[in-house]
């Protein structure tokens, strides 16, 4: 979602914001923004629509010049994107960049209009320039007039303010959206990711939640929610980001595609010894509570959730656990009941998906057991406040459709379902049929992404389409949500997934020549019941691509087409088969012409709810 970037330095940060934004295009944005303080104390803001390569063009023709400033990649929540709209927001002397919503704008923006304050933004943001520039009039220093408006304000945020009568200072408050501090030599910075900064510093402070502080050249003040002053510890990042490193391939999303084998296998590392799982992460007291566990609650959202809907099946087939799950934003508003030694577990790529997050916090009310994160950033929100953590190791994951962050989601998931299950009542074969399907993975994936070329002619009987409809049965079902949702993400066609034996029930009234039905046929138990689910399409002229195992029985005619694949473990079959979906959804937006790696609309790192 959108970004932020603060410097307050010694030399002309306008190139050190701009690259910030730059490195942050992958969350996807619609407009961008920046304010520099002049030499003479002027506020020198320039905004547009678009890209921050516009925003660059825009500085270049508008030079700005600096040692202090802020800017901003804006995904609208309130008000259309337009230059208006983009932040910084100003207010006389006050600018603000913000992440996330103030909840109770309409109110406090009433009152201010009652006060003779006029707006010149639909955004939520303005009310915070305002209400700051209000309280300016009765307190001296911008700290004191931040503490004084942050309990105003509700909702979450991340927010950056800065006053052009002290060009040495930047105050800035976290409240639900994260924020690191950059710490440089005679200079100090901040940023929405550590990934924006990585340029100019590899020392970081993660601010926590209702921290605000106060940002010199050469000092750094942090004041807890309670309003003590307090140390955040400093970090020493090793994070790798290189805007330019797609090395032989066009998009990141592709590259991501092609990275899944090294991405498992790291995920896998010193993992599985003999035949076993071992998570040294987990200490003896967490394998004393997982003992316990007798049900598990997943909550995630996207394709997060998708991958937690497949780790239901095996924690219910593979480990006798019960598992239930359900999306974050209808957890955390449902009023869930209370569940005897339940693990709560949430699964987010960047860690810092707003409603993951807030589910997380309810669970601690509920009276879990405990509670599991798997994440692919260390440094997150969701990883400082779960109380156990399983990390993917997929690598940063820049493309905005996930890809090899949800096949290293599963894999964490089901060396975790082996874990479980040895400490419930899962057999000794199981788990080592379980690390044995893991330890051939990777090589497994390998194959299947030298079917690409073949996808990427196959992908030209969908780009025409406007509707899609994904089949599976058992825990392929979960994998054909997931590729529909790939589908709609980058190609913009609507696509759907069902149960195949869900069919009759209904969605076969949508079954025409122009409705492709694609299938996830994988060699299992469950193989025979889908045949007859895919001759009930054939009867009604629906046109059929079958992804399953070469010996799986099908042949290909003129209303079926067979993806023949190499064959792979059952139990790994999920993982597998979500591969060759990827590589389709790429191809079909290919040829579609789309955004692949910033769809529109959509954004990563999901911080508002
Ligand atoms: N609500 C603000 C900021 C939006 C945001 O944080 N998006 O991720 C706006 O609409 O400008």
């Amino acid at each position: 979602m959108c970004g932020i970037v603060g410097a307050v330095a010694q030399r002309d940060i306008a190139e050190i914001l701009l690259e910030g934004l730059k490195r942050l295009e992958y969350r996807g944005y619609d407009s961008a923004g920046l304010a520099v303080i002049s030499s003479s104390g002027e506020l020198q803001r320039v905004r547009c629509v678009g890209k921050v390569q516009a925003l660059r063009d825009a500085v270049n023709q508008n030079p700005v010049k600096g040692s202090t400033g802020i800017a901003h990649t804006r995904w609208a929540t309130h008000g259309e994107p337009a230059e208006r709209n983009a932040h910084p927001h100003v207010s006389d002397y006050i600018a603000v960049v913000h992440n996330g919503i103030i909840e109770n704008y309409a109110g406090l923006k009433e009152k201010l209009i009652a006060q003779g304050y006029q707006f010149s933004s639909e955004t939520d943001t303005e009310v915070v320039a305002h209400l700051l520039h209000k309280q300016m009039t009765q307190s001296t220093r911008l700290i004191d007039a931040v503490r004084a408006i942050i309990p105003h304000l509700r909702g979450a945020y991340g927010t950056v303010f800065m006053d052009r009568r002290d060009p040495n200072t930047l105050v800035v408050a976290r409240s639900g959206s994260p924020l690191v501090i950059g710490l440089g030599i005679g200079e100090n910075f901040v940023a929405s990711d550590q990934l924006a900064l990585l340029p100019v510093t590899r020392r970081f402070m993660f601010l926590e939640e209702g921290d605000i502080a106060q940002i010199t050249k050469t000092t750094i003040e942090i004041w807890d929610k309670t309003g003590r002053l307090v140390e955040r510890p400093v970090i020493e990042s090793n994070a790798q980001y290189d805007a330019g490193d797609k090395g032989t391939y066009r998009h990141y999303m592709q590259k991501e595609i092609f990275e899944q084998p090294n991405a498992i296998k790291n995920t896998l590392e010193g993992r599985l010894q003999h035949g076993k799982v071992v998570f040294n992460e987990l200490d003896n007291a967490a394998q004393e509570m997982l003992k316990q566990v007798e049900h598990i609650q997943i909550v995630a959202c996207g394709t997060a959730y998708n991958a937690g809907m497949v780790a239901r099946y095996w924690f219910e087939a593979l480990a006798g656990i019960p598992c239930d799950v359900e999306i974050a934003s209808e957890f955390r508003y449902r009023k869930p009941a209370h569940r005897k030694n339940s693990l709560f577990i949430t699964l987010s790529q960047s860690g810092e998906t707003a409603d993951t997050l807030a589910a997380l916090r309810l669970s601690k009310e509920i009276g879990y057991i405990g509670s599991l994160a798997i994440c692919n950033v260390a440094a997150s929100t969701l990883v400082r406040e779960a109380d156990l953590v399983l990390l993917t190791k997929a690598g940063v994951e820049i493309g905005v459709a996930s890809t090899k962050a949800f096949t290293t989601q599963l894999t964490v998931l089901l060396m975790l379902v082996a874990k479980l299950g040895r400490l419930n009542k899962m057999s000794e074969a199981t788990e080592q049929a379980i690390t044995h399907a893991l330890q051939a993975l990777p090589s497994r994936i390998e194959q299947v992404l030298t079917f690409d070329n073949m996808i990427e002619a196959l992908a030209e009987q969908f780009s025409d389409k406007h509707h899609a409809l994904f089949l599976g049965r058992g825990d392929q079902y979960p994998i054909a949500m997931e590729a529909a949702l790939k589908l709609k993400e980058i190609s913009y066609i609507h696509a759907e997934a069902y149960a195949a034996g869900e069919l009759k029930h209904g969605p076969l009234a949508l079954i025409d020549a122009d409705m492709p039905v694609i299938v996830m046929a994988p060699t299992n138990e469950l193989l025979e019941k889908l045949k007859s689910n895919i001759e009930e399409v054939r009867a009604r002229g629906g046109l059929l691509y079958v992804f399953a195992e070469q010996d799986a029985g099908f042949e290909s005619d003129s209303t079926m087409k067979i993806i023949a694949l190499p064959h792979v473990e059952e139990i790994t079959a999920p993982i597998y088969y979500t591969v060759p979906t990827q590589l389709l959804s790429y191809h079909v937006a290919l040829i579609k012409g789309t955004d692949v790696d910033q769809p529109r609309n959509l954004a990563k790192s999901v911080t508002v709810e």
